[in-house]
């Protein structure tokens, strides 16, 4: 059994090619909800749904996000009304928040009603959402040297730039520069069913190449999971979503360095070498392979920039070998 954990766009594209390097049925993915959002009253899970819109084929490659050939009625209508329309739900990706929703409504856990979603859709694989309770990633935005000037209250005037995860990465573009991160709820959190048994048990564990700090991170601050996967360090590969010192997709490399970190593959091995014993990383990051092994995790060079399924696949498989 392989169990990835998994945030959105980096680790869909990962999890369409294991799916293709084993069986579907021998994949469990453990996937961020840190960043599920309630609007109009519909719960939306943008992460469980990207993964499951791109195994299913029937994602938007443009995006990344939402479903291919969608439609925006409903987001036209609600225009009209004067409504928030700045993240957008397709008419059809409507359909998942309602159901999800509804459910919710009705006592089913989200464990459940993921699962219902992903049979709907024919996926063989297991989608687990990290836990079942509410956790949400805040981000506080750095501030403006004005800002800094005047403000005497520090508590107050930091709460105040507080935004909710997709307020920072839809509404603002994430063009914002960030002070700090923190994962609202996360400590009262229960990793969600199946979550620890699927790092126990697995023969092979991926963190897939997310966001270290707004994907993954929110999965290692649910108590039990962090430890869970540092007893597994042996037999855990993580592979980098920063290449040659830019993220892929999204602010990773950004955030990375607004928070501290160096954005770099070295950077990405600070934070995973306790966690995981090898960093797979590009090709355009060969030179840096030796300065990734003196953090202490193996290197592993291959190409990581999944361009199509056959090249996800290939990774895939590359990744099951340096873990046996
Ligand atoms: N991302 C955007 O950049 N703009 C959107 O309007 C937007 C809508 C959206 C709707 C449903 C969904 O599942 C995802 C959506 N995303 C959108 C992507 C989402 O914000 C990000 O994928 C993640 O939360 C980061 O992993």
């Amino acid at each position: 059994m392989i169990t990835v954990l998994a945030g959105g766009v980096g680790a869909a594209r990962l999890l369409r090619g294991m799916v293709r390097a084993v069986p579907a049925s021998d994949v469990t993915a453990i996937v961020n909800t840190a960043d599920d959002v309630v609007l109009h009253g519909l719960h939306v899970s943008p992460d469980l749904d990207t993964v499951t819109y791109t195994l299913a084929e029937a994602g938007n490659p443009e995006t990344g996000w939402g479903l291919a050939g969608e439609t925006w009625q409903a987001m036209d209508a609600l225009e009209r009304l004067g409504g928030h329309a700045w993240f957008r739900l397709g008419d059809r990706d409507l359909g998942t928040h309602l159901h999800r929703t509804g459910r919710l409504a009705e006592g089913a856990g989200l464990a459940a009603v993921t699962a219902e979603i992903a049979a709907a859709w024919g996926l063989e694989l297991t989608l687990l959402p990290m836990t079942e309770d509410r956790v949400a990633t805040m981000v506080t935005l750095a501030r403006c040297d004005e800002a800094r000037e005047e403000s005497s209250e520090q508590t107050s005037e930091q709460a105040s730039r507080e935004v909710g995860f997709q307020e920072y990465f839809v509404r603002l573009g994430h063009s914002v520069a960030v002070e700090s991160v923190r994962f609202d709820g996360a400590q009262e959190s229960l990793p969600g069913p199946g979550v620890l048994d699927a790092l126990a048990d697995a023969d092979v564990v991926v963190i897939a190449p997310s966001n270290p700090i707004v994907s993954i991170g929110p999965l290692l601050a649910v108590p039990g999971i962090a430890e869970a996967l540092r007893s597994r360090r042996a037999d855990t590969v993580a592979v980098s979503p920063i290449v040659a010192g830019a993220a892929l997709k999204g602010p990773a490399d950004r955030l990375m360095r607004e928070l501290g970190h160096e954005a770099s593959v070295v950077g990405v091995a600070r934070l995973y070498r306790d966690l995981a014993a090898t960093l797979v990383v590009d090709t355009a990051d060969a030179g840096l392979a030796d300065a990734v092994e003196a953090e202490g995790m193996a290197c592993v060079v291959t190409d990581t920039i999944m361009s199509s399924a056959e090249v996800a696949a290939d990774l895939s498989r590359r990744i099951l070998e340096v873990s046996r």
